[in-house]
């Protein structure tokens, strides 16, 4: 019989080289269990579909083009191969820049609910972030009462999603030089439903067929997501929940614990899992673990829930978006709460072969099989206690006879911020970005690189992640890091300050004199918009240009997969960096619209542009050669100084 054939026997040490994933994934084969990665070894990735020549709009087709020869067909309807995959990318932005928005949205709407009183579990935690985001968007703070702040806040951000016509508040965060740019090509972003709406209608049949007026509206879309909704969830769960600030922190599976009842929540809005961290600490649910027998609770996260309570609160963080499947073949975890976003499907069936309760907690997020237990932001222990209860009963009477934690813990420094650079760097009383850019144009630091963005089962799991980041610190390239990424190179140990043995002498000086790690996560891909003000930041700081494309910096997603990586690399192409993706890249080398997106972009508008290479080294290379470009272009190529500098030195900066 087919199922009774027996498969390839898979070596999982050539998919990851993360030991812990390894190890389990290896028992889950043994268990019987599928995960995504032999799903992936005996499912080809369509080649039609990777390349993007295949358009299913309409009921005409689909229609499918010729990758070998783009030019020699059109759609029934007369679409280019251009046209079709224009809007097949710009598509890719418009769902990953809803998801941004949409997190940040639900954001706004418990700030709204808090301001409003009518929320009170949750609150305001920095208030002195309130002050500074309300007066970067030109709210008076000045002897007023936090809650007036924040009420203007509130009705000023809103505009974000729902501004019809005019330019979104964070806008003025933007380099004059690159936001008259972007007003000179028609791409300023309006309000993000807006401009999503507009996509969506733009790339129906037979409305926008000009790759290159498409290509100009997934930019400004991409930017309501970037400077607009990314960042409101930023800065929303920062007030709501404080700004990170530098800690310790472990991440592995190494930090399930086999004696405690285990809980992990999983996905990216950050107020359930506040709410969790409220009740496994609750006294009332520790007595109850301990009745069942156990020693007590243990809380984790996972993917970028987990980057965001790794960086604010110092919880650990069981594994990024590629270990997802193998913590659950562990058979520790007793309950799994989910929210939104990259949450495999599979989680559900393999959970119940593992005994694991599994619960869906948002109504824009429900999974067959699941038990969905919605949050209430107006009453979230509801339903944060229910899934501790199901964890407890799971731990007293189903868990299975075998559970093998891989013994991994991997400690780092988490917990990066813009605004702690900017202390961190200029000290407490002078806290600016002129010593990083002063050490940009020294040269000490060679430039800065942000490396993001998920794993997948076509690349080895956090190796490309982890070869790029180590390649780019050898050659001095300070590296800023969200996401599943953060996750990989805190595995590999570079999140700890003596990983600057592992770079070049400029960037082990400055890391060695200010004590840190030459590798600063930032916390959640929706933080990708820290990366952006730090851009912004050290352009107004002077010295390295007039715009954020002159910077000496480049962006990288080595082993991307979801379609908001799509929209971040857009963002960051349209605000003016060079940016390369690993794995596969959805255009076709020879079309028209991949010289735009790969060229023309840059040489044509200013903007940034794309890029692609699968090997980490090659990738690493091509962002040092852009930075060196930029710098050559700065005219800061000089001499490197090797001196180390003294306090008296860093006062004098
Ligand atoms: Fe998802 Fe955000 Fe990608 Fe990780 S990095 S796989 S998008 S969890 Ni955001």
């Amino acid at each position: 019989m087919a199922e009774e054939k027996k498969k390839k026997a898979i070596n999982f040490r050539e998919m990851s080289t993360c030991d812990a994933t390894v190890q389990m994934l290896e028992k889950a084969a043994a268990d019987g269990v599928e995960t995504a990665f032999t799903r992936a070894a005996e499912m080809k990735a369509c080649p039609i579909g990777a390349d993007s020549a295949c358009c299913k709009h309409c009921s005409m087709g689909p229609c499918r083009l010729n990758p070998k020869d783009p030019y020699s067909k059109v759609g029934v309807c007369g679409a280019t191969i251009d046209t079709i995959a224009a809007r097949n990318f710009a598509r890719m932005v418009v769902s990953g820049a809803a998801a941004h928005t949409d997190h940040g949205m639900s954001m706004l709407d418990v700030f709204r609910e808090v301001v409003s009183g009518h929320l009170t579990e949750y609150k305001i935690k920095d208030e002195e972030k309130l002050r500074s985001v309300a007066e970067s968007v030109g709210i008076e703070t000045a002897e007023r009462e936090v809650l007036d702040i924040a009420k203007d806040l509130y009705k000023e951000l809103e505009r974000t999603y729902t501004q019809v016509e005019g330019e979104i508040p964070f806008a003025k965060r933007v380099p004059e030089k690159t936001a008259e740019n972007w007003r000179k090509l028609g791409i300023m972003p309006r309000g993000a439903m807006r401009e999503l709406m507009e996509t969506m209608h733009r790339t129906h049949m037979g409305v926008d067929q000009d790759y290159d007026n498409i290509a100009k509206q997934f930019s400004r879309t991409a930017l309501s997501d970037g400077w607009g909704g990314s960042m409101v969830a930023t800065e929303i769960s920062d007030i709501l929940f404080g700004t990170p600030k530098p800690l310790v922190a472990g991440v592995n599976m190494g930090f399930l614990k086999e004696d405690h009842v285990n809980v992990i929540v999983h996905g990216h809005e950050p107020n359930m899992f506040e709410s969790m961290i409220d009740a496994v600490n609750d006294p009332a649910n520790i007595d109850k673990a301990k009745a069942a027998g156990a020693k007590g609770i243990n809380l984790l996260g996972m993917c970028c829930s987990g980057a965001e309570v790794l960086s604010r609160h110092g919880v650990p963080h069981a594994g990024n978006f590629m270990s997802t499947e193998a913590i659950i073949a562990t058979g520790a975890v007793d309950a799994m709460g989910v929210d939104v976003q990259c949450i495999k499907q599979a989680l559900a069936p393999l959970s119940e072969c593992y005994g694991t309760k599994f619960v869906t907690t948002n109504p824009r997020a429900h999974i067959e099989g699941a038990i969905h237990v919605e949050l209430d932001e107006h009453d979230p222990r509801k339903c944060v206690d229910r899934i501790v209860d199901m964890a407890i009963e799971r731990f007293r009477s189903a868990r299975p006879e075998r559970i093998v934690i891989p013994q991994r813990r991997d400690m780092g420094i988490h917990g990066f911020s813009h605004e702690y650079v900017n202390y961190m760097l200029g000290g407490s009383f002078r806290g600016s970005y002129v010593p990083l850019n002063d050490n940009i144009i020294n040269g000490r630091i060679r430039g800065v690189a942000g490396v993001v963005g998920c794993t997948n089962p076509r690349v080895k799991h956090d190796y490309v992640h982890v070869e790029c980041v180590k390649e780019l610190i050898r050659n001095d390239v300070l590296v800023v890091q969200t996401g599943c990424s953060q996750i990989s190179l805190a595995k590999a140990g570079l999140m700890k300050p003596d990983a600057a043995v592992l770079a070049g002498d400029g960037l082990r000086e400055v890391c060695e004199t200010v004590g840190m790690p030459p590798v600063l996560g930032l916390g959640s891909c929706v933080d990708n918009s820290r990366i952006l003000i730090a851009c912004a930041e050290m352009v107004k700081t002077g010295g390295l240009g007039e715009s954020i494309a002159d910077l000496p910096v480049a962006g990288a997603a080595p082993e991307w997969m979801s379609e908001k990586a799509i929209s971040i690399g857009q963002y960051f192409v349209a605000s003016g960096v060079y940016t390369i993706f690993g794995v596969t890249f959805p255009t076709l080398e020879t079309t028209k619209f991949h010289k735009l997106l790969f060229d023309g972009l840059q040489s044509q508008y200013g903007l940034g542009k794309w890029d692609f290479a699968v090997d980490p080294i090659e990738m690493a290379q091509k962002m040092i050669a852009h930075i060196d470009e930029r710098r050559e272009a700065l005219g800061i190529t000089g001499e490197r100084e090797r001196k180390l500098a003294s306090m008296d030195d860093r006062r004098a900066i």
